[in-house]
Formats: C-alpha cells, structure tokens, sequence
C-alpha cells in the first residue's frame, strides 16, 4: 500500500504514476503498455529494505507467470532483478487479485520454453534482446 510508511516511489515518473493509478483504482487493468495488460509486484529493495513497486508486462501460463528483466533492452539489468535475487518472496498483484509468489530466475530449457510465451504476451521484448549483450532474464513467479 502507498500508506506503508516504507515505501519507496520510483525516481521514474511515469512508472509512479502508472503505480499511483493502480492503487488508486484497485486494478491493474487501469494501466496499460501499447494496449497490452500489466501486473503489480511489491517486493523488498536489496539494500534499502523499503517496499518497491514494480510493473511488468503481464506474462501468464497455467496460472504461473513470468517477470521480465528487460528493461527496454538497457546493457544493465533493472535494480529490482537484484531485489528479486535477495528477497524472491513477493507479492503479485494481477486485476483486483493480489497473491503471495516466490520469484525463481530461469535457465536452460525451462527459460527456452517461457521465452516465446514472454514474446507472445509482449512482441517488443524480441527487440529489446536484440539491443543488448545481456541476456535478458525471465523469473517464474510461483504460488508459495
Ligand atoms: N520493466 C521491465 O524490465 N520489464 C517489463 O516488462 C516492464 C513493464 C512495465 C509496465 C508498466 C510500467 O509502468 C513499467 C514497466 N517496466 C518494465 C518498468 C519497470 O517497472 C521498472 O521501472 C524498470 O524495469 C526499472 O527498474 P529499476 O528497479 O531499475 O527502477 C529504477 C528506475 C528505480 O526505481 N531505481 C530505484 C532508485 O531509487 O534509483 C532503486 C530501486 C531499487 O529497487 N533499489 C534497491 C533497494 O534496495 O531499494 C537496490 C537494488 C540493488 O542494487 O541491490
């Protein structure tokens, strides 16, 4: 929640806004990206240890769904990657529904097989891995 005194806004405007009207509204289907439908994580940061609130792109199947470290193809990872890597217990907020995942990053085949599902949902994170050395790295968010 906002009201949580720890709290810590993204210094990246529209991403705070976007995380302001998903609060205000009760929804994640109050924002979107190119149309497309986003979900809300709240974790804890690596260092600070305040709350942070991070949207991703909506990745879903059978229930589990992924997290993408894209970062718009930047040569770094996000910082919350780091977040998640520390503290995979989070919380998944997806509509009106928030529930309790741990986040487990991906290799080999398992990253194989959720890639193309991370694509279907969102076409630009093709093009985003093209940009950058890195690859790009895919959480599964599971029920815990
Ligand atoms: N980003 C993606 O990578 N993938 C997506 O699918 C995606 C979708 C999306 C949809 C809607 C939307 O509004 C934003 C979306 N974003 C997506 C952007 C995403 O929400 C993040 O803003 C972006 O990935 C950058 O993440 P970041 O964690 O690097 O954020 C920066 C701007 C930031 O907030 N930095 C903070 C700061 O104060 O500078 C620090 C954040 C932090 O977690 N710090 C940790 C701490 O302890 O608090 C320390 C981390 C460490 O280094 O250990």
């Amino acid at each position: 929640m906002t009201t949580d005194p720890n709290y810590l806004p993204s210094p990246s405007e529209w991403v705070r806004d976007q995380v302001a009207e998903i609060e205000r509204t009760g929804t994640t289907t109050s924002v979107h990206i190119q149309n497309l439908p986003v979900v809300l994580l709240t974790m804890t940061g690596a260092k600070s240890g305040g709350v942070r609130k991070v949207p991703l792109m909506r990745v879903e199947h059978d229930g589990r769904y992924a997290a993408v470290a894209s970062q718009g193809g930047a040569p770094e990872h996000p910082q919350w990657f780091h977040n998640l890597v520390a503290h995979p217990d989070i919380e998944l907020q997806d509509g009106t529904e928030t529930s309790p995942v741990r986040a487990r990053e991906l290799e080999g085949e398992e990253r194989e097989q959720w890639w193309p599902r991370c694509v279907a949902a969102f076409p630009p994170y093709a093009e985003y891995q093209t940009k950058t050395d890195r690859l790009i790295p895919v959480f599964v968010l599971e029920p815990r």
